[in-house]
């Protein structure tokens, strides 16, 4: 490392800090820094390419968006005109869809960086969102600074190619015990894909909110979406706003699976409708933190009529394949009657054209050949997740005690709650999604899932502290090659992150676990 760049990193966080035009490192990072790890990586010392005025982005034209992006993203910290052309274009910056290894499959690429080009190849439109988000992570940590800083601007010269070992790599946030509006779900979206986590599971339900304007049933937002855990004015999008949500998400190429989860964490819904009730009273709205006390009544027929026309609604706002169910924690209803509810909402889903997904709780009713579970255990066996894996059901691995963010990291930190254990990053990274559950052969699972439940977490900074660093720690689980698993190496990468978070606002936790350059 040289002096520069020591100087750099230990005089960003102050520079940051004391407000007036931050002068961030432009120096380039090493071509080892990436998180996820690439699949293969061949750096060339000695030789980098330098984005100046002149630097343009040439993109194939059903790339155009992903050009725009990048060109966007250059110009705010560059300042440079950074024109966007059709390919081909000599020098600069290429995104080609030819040329690709046919290996890198849909959403993989392969990145060169010369002294006189960068070029991003891939076989689809997602493989090469996925080498800018890569190309992004080999700027220096400057050109993250949202004004313009004084360059130089080098990218250092290597050689990548890289390709997901999961096509299911995914961040849950629950907005139905806190709200948050779109612009923060916008940022959360734009975190994931820097880390090339492609769905985003939004628990748009629960006991204490209703998130989702549905027509046919105006209450379920004005009213159950009224408040919130501890109180307050909650919140809804609108269908427009979750329009915006899925758009903005795929533009990135994020996949929104929305939940509604049912039978149980049904109160807002129970509250907002008399009739959803076996009693025909509606319970009173509910700001608390207990779960398993609420249930849809799965022996009236309008429950089912109440579900095919959510679902219908979602189904036609959500462009992605799947619609989360819920089915966690039924407690509050019949272990007969909730495997019964259950097989007739997998065929509610079916008919409107979608794939269900649940939590794991669903193995317990007869899983369509196509329904995803989605493992939330504390443990390494479940002999009934084991044995639906066994008979073809997929997984999504989500195990509480690794990948639940809304765990505190550990007894000195506040944020979050602890029934699933502490979760410093070594916890959540230091596992195996293909070999983790007893009896699960490497072959059902599709892939990670961090879930962010939001009893305690209020604000996007609290979103932040709970995501960063464990959020890249679980996505490289779901990207990288196991042959790849290696803490040591993945904790110098991660805290190589730690400046760009800074110089992006982001409010991280500085675990002790890592060394973060410039110190915590
Ligand atoms: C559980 C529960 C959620 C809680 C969360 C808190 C599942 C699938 N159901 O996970 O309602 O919010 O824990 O960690």
């Amino acid at each position: 490392m040289n002096v520069r760049r020591v100087l750099a990193i230990l005089l960003v966080p102050l520079l940051v800090s004391l407000g007036t035009p931050p002068a961030v490192a432009a120096t380039a990072v090493a071509f080892g820094s990436v998180v996820p790890v690439p699949v293969t990586t061949t750096a060339t010392p000695g030789v980098s390419y330098g984005i100046t005025a002149s630097t343009a982005v040439y993109t194939d034209p059903a790339a155009a968006g992903i050009g725009d992006r990048l060109a966007a993203l250059l110009r705010r910290s560059t300042g440079y005109p950074i024109p966007v052309a059709p390919a081909p274009g000599t020098g600069g910056i290429s995104l080609l869809l030819s040329g690709a290894p046919a290996t890198v499959g849909p959403e993989g690429y392969q990145l060169d960086v010369t002294g006189t080009s960068i070029v991003i190849r891939a076989n689809q439109p997602a493989g090469l969102s996925n080498g800018v988000q890569t190309l992004h992570q080999l700027l220096p940590v400057a050109a993250d600074s949202a004004t313009v800083q004084p360059g130089p601007w080098p990218v250092p010269g290597g050689h990548i190619v890289d390709y997901p070992r999961y096509g299911y790599r995914g961040a849950m946030l629950d907005v139905a015990r806190h709200f948050f509006p779109v612009a923060a779900v916008e940022r959360y979206i734009d975190q994931l894909a820097l880390y090339k986590i492609n769905y985003l599971h939004l628990h748009l339900s629960d006991d204490q909110g209703w998130r989702i304007a549905i027509g046919s049933w105006p209450n379920l937002a004005t009213y159950g979406g009224s408040t919130a855990v501890g109180g307050g004015p909650g919140g809804y999008y609108t269908q427009a706003d979750y329009q915006q949500i899925v758009a903005y998400a795929a533009a990135r190429f994020v996949t929104v699976v929305p939940e509604i989860d049912m039978p149980g964490h049904t109160n807002a819904a129970l509250a907002s409708y008399p009739a959803l009730n076996c009693d025909g009273v509606a319970p009173p709205l509910y700001t608390g933190t207990d779960v398993g006390f609420s249930s849809l009544c799965t022996s009236k027929e309008l429950t089912y009529t109440f579900i095919d026309q959510v679902f219908g609604e979602l189904a036609a706002l959500t462009p992605g394949p799947y619609l989360h169910i819920g089915g966690d924690e039924a407690a509050s209803t019949q272990p007969a009657d909730y495997a019964a509810f259950v097989n007739r909402v997998q065929q509610i889903v079916a008919a409107h054209g979608k794939t269900v997904v649940g939590w794991h709780d669903i193995v317990n009713a007869t899983p369509l050949p196509s329904t995803v579970a989605q493992y939330w255990g504390t443990t390494t066996r479940d002999s009934a997740v084991a044995t639906a894996a066994q008979r073809g059901t997929r997984l999504i691995m989500s195990p509480a005690s690794r990948t639940y963010i809304d765990m505190k990291y550990n007894s000195r930190t506040t944020l979050g709650q602890n029934w699933a254990g502490y979760i410093d990053v070594k916890t959540a990274y230091d596992w195996d999604p293909g070999a983790y559950l007893r009896g699960v052969a490497a072959s059902s699972v599709l892939g990670v899932e961090a879930p962010l439940w939001t009893e305690t977490i209020v604000t996007g900074a609290d979103i932040d502290y709970m995501a960063f660093p464990r959020l890249p720690a679980v996505a490289e689980l779901g990207w990288s090659p196991q042959a790849t698993h290696d803490w040591t190496a993945f904790k110098q990468r991660l805290g190589a992150q730690g400046p760009r978070w800074h110089v992006m606002g982001v409010n991280y936790y500085h675990s002790t676990q890592i060394s973060w350059p410039g110190g915590s």
